[in-house]
């Protein structure tokens, strides 16, 4: 029997009748203060967000369009003009700060084209709720996960009802000032919780730079980490985990109603509990899902062993990103990835290549204590290493990370928050413990690109996955993307020398 999606089946209906707009912008058009290149080359991943906030919604009763504007191919004026066609209620963003001005300036086009009440949600809504709704052209925000208050929040909207008895509402109140309704404790489980609405997305188009096979989806097992790096915004985030019976329940679903042969988690740590993996494994192979469906995950080296290896290997599982982040034992305990060795990361990632996995490292530039000799350090441990694929990111040091939190102390300044009230530019990023200017550090980035991905191992690995064209077309556009950034990061770097 095929799994039906949870609470679809018996949808409850107080949101009959309303109609939201749920809209992913296409970024490119406008000034980033972020990792451009990133998003670029990353593929097209589904908006997974804005997927459960449309499963939330149509669980209860109402109408969603969701855009998927980068997929799609979709700029400003047009997703309007769609938008106009459906007449809704509300549009609904999910906000990341890192994407505030591109967000904004979506959200006012929005709001100066079209008669309608804009909704915003998403990790940013947990950093500053407050500052963000002092935008007039914002009139309503949830901050924590949809399906726990989002029905709520619309239902007393709608009726005039009191927003501030909703949990995580941040609304006007009757003079102007902002009110910030504090979240509910998060659940522990997925229970109630719907899949992403994948119905309403383009699946067809969805690729990822390093999956292989069509169609292609991403995924979420869990959500929160209980890893403390000092990097991340999840850290200490209450994780909310999901069953191996609902993880396989959704891929079941994927595979049968919408053709998806592979499956990215997306999900920071997907072996925090190790019985889960077994038992999800066992799950695939009953229903002979691990046949033809292959997927995989992000985890960390020290949440691993080599039974468990095997046992993911034997169930379809092909790809493990490992976040290694650097080649320096000194930096790594600084930034509290203190149970990782750099030779416990050798021994892993030998261990999942043996076993026939892509292996795909995730590094950063820029963390307290890096200097040239450590990020000359990464880059060995990532050539010595049988690593296939790497991400290599500059640290921008995130809102409620103690990263952050120590920048704030030192200078007095919170530089996000008045990005997010007036604009101000976050860039040159001020950085803790480290003398690496952003120009050092981003054309660190793409000569450590170079530096991997321009070599014969991976030139034979490359062509050795390529099965169809427009694969071969992806490789290619990111390397000469890579190697554009590397020629105008030299010529800035000569014209700043002199
Ligand atoms: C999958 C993913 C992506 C996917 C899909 C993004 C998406 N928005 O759907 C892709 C690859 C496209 C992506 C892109 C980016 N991402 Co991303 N991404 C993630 C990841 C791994 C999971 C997000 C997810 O699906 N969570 C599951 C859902 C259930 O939880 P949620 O996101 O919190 O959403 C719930 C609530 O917040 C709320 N909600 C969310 N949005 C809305 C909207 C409305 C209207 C309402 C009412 C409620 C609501 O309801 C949701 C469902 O319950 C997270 C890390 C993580 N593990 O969470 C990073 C993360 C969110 N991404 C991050 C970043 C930086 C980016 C990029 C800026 C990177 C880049 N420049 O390319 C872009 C920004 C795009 C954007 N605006 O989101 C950061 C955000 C940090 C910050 N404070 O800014 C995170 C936290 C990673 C990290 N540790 O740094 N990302």
């Amino acid at each position: 029997m095929t799994p039906q999606t949870p609470g679809r089946s018996q949808p409850i209906g107080r949101l009959a009748g309303l109609r939201v707009a749920l809209v992913f912008p296409t970024f490119l058009d406008v000034e980033l203060a972020s990792h451009q290149d990133n998003a670029r080359f990353l593929g097209a991943i589904p908006p997974l967000t804005l997927g459960y906030v449309a499963g939330a919604l149509t669980r209860d009763g109402a109408d969603v369009l969701l855009l998927d504007c980068p997929t799609l191919g979709m700029r400003l004026p047009e997703a309007i003009e769609r938008v106009r066609g459906f007449a809704p209620d509300y549009v609904g963003f999910t906000l990341a700060t890192v994407d505030w001005l591109s967000s904004l300036a979506w959200m006012q086009g929005f709001s100066e084209a079209l008669d309608t009440r804009i909704l915003v949600g998403g990790i940013h809504m947990e950093c500053y709720p407050k500052e963000t709704l002092q935008h007039r052209c914002i009139h309503l925000g949830l901050a924590g996960h949809a399906d726990v208050a989002l029905t709520d929040l619309l239902v007393a909207d709608q009726e005039g009802g009191d927003l501030s008895a909703v949990p995580g509402a941040v609304f006007r109140g009757p003079d102007g000032e902002v009110v910030v309704v504090p979240e509910a404790p998060r659940p522990k489980t997925d229970e109630g919780m719907p899949y992403p609405a994948r119905e309403l997305w383009p699946t067809e188009k969805h690729f990822s730079i390093v999956s292989t096979r069509h169609h292609f989806t991403a995924a979420m097992s869990n959500f929160g980490c209980p890893f403390r790096c000092e990097f991340c915004i999840l850290r200490g985030d209450a994780v909310r985990q999901r069953s191996a019976q609902s993880i396989v329940d959704e891929m079941e679903v994927c595979y049968r109603e919408f053709g998806i042969r592979e499956v990215d988690f997306f999900d920071p740590v997907f072996t925090i509990k190790r019985a889960r993996v077994y038992e999800i494994c066992d799950e695939l192979d009953r229903r002979g899902l691990s046949k033809d469906m292959i997927w995989s995950i992000r985890a960390r080296t020290d949440a691993l062993d080599p039974a468990l290896l095997d046992r993911m290997w034997d169930s379809g599982c092909r790809r493990i990103c490992y976040g290694i982040e650097s080649g320096s034992n000194r930096v790594l305990q600084r930034v509290d990835k203190r149970m990782v060795s750099t030779d416990h990361i050798s021994e892993v990632i030998r261990a999942t290549k043996a076993r026939g996995y892509e292996v795909l490292a995730f590094v950063m530039i820029g963390n307290p204590l890096e200097d040239r000799h450590t990020v000359a350090m990464t880059r060995r441990l990532l050539t010595s290493l049988p690593i296939d694929l790497v991400q290599v990111a500059s640290l921008f040091p995130l809102p409620k990370t103690p990263i952050y939190n120590e920048i704030m102390a030192k200078t007095g300044v919170d530089f996000w928050r008045e990005h997010i009230l007036h604009g101000t530019p976050v860039q040159p990023v001020v950085r803790l413990d480290t003398d690496l200017s952003d120009d050092e550090i981003s054309q660190m980035v793409t000569e450590t690109y170079m530096h991997f991905y321009f070599r014969p191992r991976f030139a034979k690995f490359a062509l050795g996955r390529m099965r169809e064209p427009a694969q071969l077309k992806r490789g290619l556009d990111a390397a000469l993307g890579i190697s554009r950034s590397f020629v105008s990061s030299a010529l800035s770097q000569r014209a700043l020398t002199g």
